[in-house]
């Protein structure tokens, strides 16, 4: 007997052109509706837009390993830029002893020592903002400048040199999409900002009791490999500072656009945690990565061939009515959880509770002295292979009497 695999649906765009990367919504829209996989002419790769399938995918990680890499190029073929990452681009059991060290030091718990201060650090931040006047741009002066006064100090790296840490990071994730512009434009500068990178992961650089020393104190007690401990830190640097400015970016945009809801943040702040796992949902900062199908798998009907790629879009699957009301919507009544824009199953990100605590001390220190976000200007959409975010994000910012 023979059976016919119905065909697979296909689409002419390039979702990594400049056209989709300002507005991706109407390219996810027809992913989704498309089917459950559809082949992506431009790149001759599968894609997946829809919740249940990305999600199922995604914790799949027998069928759909991340060993050959999470971009588009095939590591089967094609030779990484840069030594993988040990978490990111590794499958069990490979995977597991680095995350074993990672996930406790970055955990709720251990993070509970740094919140105090983080609090404390928002505040000031918030004082200095207000005071430099009523205009600012949110992205440079608060959504990358909180993370960038206490990430790093956190990790441990020394203060000369971090303007590297925002172009290294920017560079990585185009570096997951095709070789295009946004490729080329930071390839002549790469080396500069990967050196110092490189250099901070070294025992001696970091500080003690920050997160780079406790990965190196777990290669003291064998937990992990000296060659690994350096692996694990850049890590860190690679995936720690861009995701979390762009998360915070999406919440300040959320509210500068949708002043009710900022007035019900402020009116409870206890809600600054869901506000961020809703703007991480709404915005997908992290907006697609790829696996690869290791054997033939059938998703909802069709068939992904062994050995292909296939991009996982993280942000039409938090935007799938099949799953969310209104997806368009941000709404802090809503129960985000469950979104995908952390990723889901081993793989999702060993950093989130780091972030969610940068965005409950940014987002609670300015609800206390704002009382309006203010558009102030045309915003401009920063444009990255894998990253959704804002380049300017020009408000007005209402102190609260
Ligand atoms: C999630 C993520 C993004 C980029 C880099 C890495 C992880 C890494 O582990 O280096």
């Amino acid at each position: 007997m023979t059976t016919t695999a119905p065909a697979i649906p296909v689409n002419h765009v390039d979702p990594f052109s400049p056209e989709v990367l300002e507005d991706p919504l109407p390219f996810q829209h027809a992913l989704r509706e498309a089917g459950p996989v559809v082949h992506l002419a431009q790149h001759d790769v599968y894609a997946m837009g829809r919740y249940e399938h990305v999600r199922a995918a995604l914790v799949d990680w027998q069928r759909f390993p991340s060993g050959a890499g999470v971009g588009l190029a095939n590591w089967r073929y094609e030779k990484p830029w840069r030594p993988p990452s040990l978490l990111l681009e590794t499958d069990p059991p490979h995977h597991d002893a680095p995350r074993a060290v990672l996930a406790p030091i970055l955990s709720p718990r251990a993070l509970r020592r740094l919140r105090e201060q983080w609090c404390t650090e928002a505040e000031t931040l918030v004082d200095e903002v207000l005071a430099s006047g009523p205009e600012v741009d949110a992205m440079s002066t608060l959504a990358e400048a909180f993370p960038l006064r206490v990430f790093p100090d956190a990790v441990g790296i020394p203060r000369e040199g971090r303007e590297h840490l925002l172009p290294y990071g920017d560079h990585l994730f185009n570096a997951f999409g095709p070789e295009n512009a946004l490729v080329a434009k930071g390839a002549p500068t790469l080396p500069e900002h990967a050196g110092w990178v490189n250099a901070q992961c070294a025992r001696d650089r970091l500080a003690e009791g920050g997160f780079g020393a406790q990965i190196w104190a777990a290669a003291d007690r064998g937990d992990i490999t000296p060659e690994q401990a350096p692996l694990v830190v850049r890590s860190l640097l690679s995936a720690g500072v861009d995701t979390t400015v762009h998360g915070l970016g999406a919440c300040l945009s959320a509210m500068a656009t949708h002043p009710e809801q900022w007035a019900r943040l402020r009116a409870q702040p206890g809600l600054a945690r869901v506000a961020f796992d809703e703007a991480v949902r709404w915005e997908s900062p992290v907006q697609t990565f790829f696996r690869i199908a290791d054997v033939d798998v059938s998703v909802g009907g069709t068939v992904v061939p062994e050995g292909r790629k296939i991009l996982m879009f993280l942000g039409s699957a938090n935007h799938d009515p099949r799953r969310w009301d209104a997806p368009d919507v941000f709404d802090l009544d809503r129960d985000p959880s469950g979104h995908v824009g952390f990723g889901m199953g081993l793989h999702q990100c060993v950093g989130q509770h780091v972030a969610r605590l940068e965005a409950e001390a940014l987002l609670t220190a300015l609800a206390r002295r704002v009382e309006r976000i203010a558009p102030a200007g045309t915003p401009r959409r920063h444009h990255n292979n894998t990253m959704r975010g804002w380049e300017s994000l020009p408000v007005r910012l209402v102190p609260a009497v």
